[in-house]
């Protein structure tokens, strides 16, 4: 299996994350990304190798081009009104609000493309950004040229960034450009497997009215967990897509067993609409220690869920999204691949 990673990650680093009323070092941070290299190393995988250039004509097809336009211009807007820190959202344009017109200041622009506010741009993040979807783009191009499995080692991740919003640590979707990529490629049919703890909030939106991209998402009930609004088990696409979102939300303290049983139900959704091929969303933030999750997930549960996903019997882009107790992210990713791999 081929692992595509670039170091441009790293320009993306924010000083801070609104957490608990309090500023603190973003729980998605570079060091994440060493962890999983080293454990790919570890491992006996070879050298993940750089993706190239980014694509911007394939993001386009999933991102609205007024919002790629902003995450380019953002942080020369920001300084350029004198603002001295990181470009954090502060408004947004709640319910109830006109939300008529686009506001042409830089302030009122971030909340107009921004779902949370957790989430900091900075000076590389657009370049970081780029260089995540970069790696999608290039697993995507081997699994299209035969490739049975491909990983990309995503940073920052990519499933919570909507057609023209970003948030959850999120600014461009790569499973999504996957997807996309995969569909313009010639598959009918593909799925998106979102097994983050977190629901696939901006996945699900991109692909809600296409009945072609079938995302199945086992997650944190939104009840208890971000992104809190979105992500019931009743909502199900619509138009062309109706019945194209299965949603598998789960409860506090939910322990492998039970996630399983979600899985076997996804994947037999995922068999039943027909998917020639398959984009993972692979967060490890259901690991029993993960900071800011609820499930009680063990190390070992990452090699059985690959295996699982491996009975599919799809060709497979792996994509890296979230997973914050940070050494153990490299162990629970590698533990999924080796899983899908059969090894
Ligand atoms: C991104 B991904 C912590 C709240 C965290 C944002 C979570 C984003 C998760 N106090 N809120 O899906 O792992
Ligand atoms: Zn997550």
């Amino acid at each position: 299996m081929r692992t595509y990673h670039s170091e441009d990650h790293r320009l993306h680093f924010p000083q801070a994350e609104l957490a608990g009323g309090q500023l603190v070092t973003p729980f998605e941070r570079p060091s994440r990304v060493e962890y999983v290299l080293r454990r790919l190393r570890e491992r006996g995988f070879e050298a993940p190798a750089d993706p190239g250039p980014c694509d911007l004509d394939a993001v386009a097809r999933v991102h609205a081009p007024d919002y790629l336009d902003f995450l380019e211009r953002a942080w020369d807007d920001w300084v350029a009104d004198g603002n001295a820190g990181e470009i954090i959202a502060t408004n947004v344009p709640a319910p109830g609000m006109s939300a008529a017109r686009r506001p042409e200041g830089i302030e009122g622009q971030v909340g107009w493309y921004a779902h949370a506010s957790e989430t900091a741009m900075t000076a590389g993040t657009w370049a970081a950004a780029k260089a995540s979807a970069a790696c999608a783009q290039a697993a995507t191009r081997d699994v299209m040229e035969g490739a049975r499995h491909a990983f990309a080692l995503c940073r920052p991740p990519g499933h919570h960034a909507t057609r023209a919003q970003f948030g959850g640590y999120c600014f461009l979707n790569n499973a999504a450009v996957a997807a996309r990529m995969l569909r313009d490629g010639g598959a009918g049919r593909v799925a998106v497997l979102d097994v983050d703890f977190h629901h696939g909030n901006g996945t699900q939106g991109i692909f809600w009215e296409d009945g072609t991209v079938h995302l199945v998402s086992i997650h944190g009930d939104p009840l208890h967990a971000y992104p809190h609004y979105i992500g019931y088990a009743d909502e199900t696409g619509a138009g062309d897509g109706a019945g194209a979102t299965t949603n598998l939300p789960l409860p506090p303290g939910t322990p492998y067993r039970d996630w399983a049983d979600a899985l076997d139900r996804g994947i037999g959704a995922i068999r039943d609409r027909g998917a020639e091929a398959l984009v993972v969303s692979l967060g490890t933030d259901a690991y029993r220690d993960d900071p800011i999750s609820f499930f009680k997930l063990d190390s070992d549960d990452f090699r059985d869920m690959g295996a699982r996903v491996a009975a599919l019997d799809l060709p497979a882009v792996v994509c890296f999204e979230g997973g914050y107790a940070i050494e153990a992210v490299g162990v629970n990713a590698v533990n999924f691949l080796e899983g899908l791999a059969g090894r």
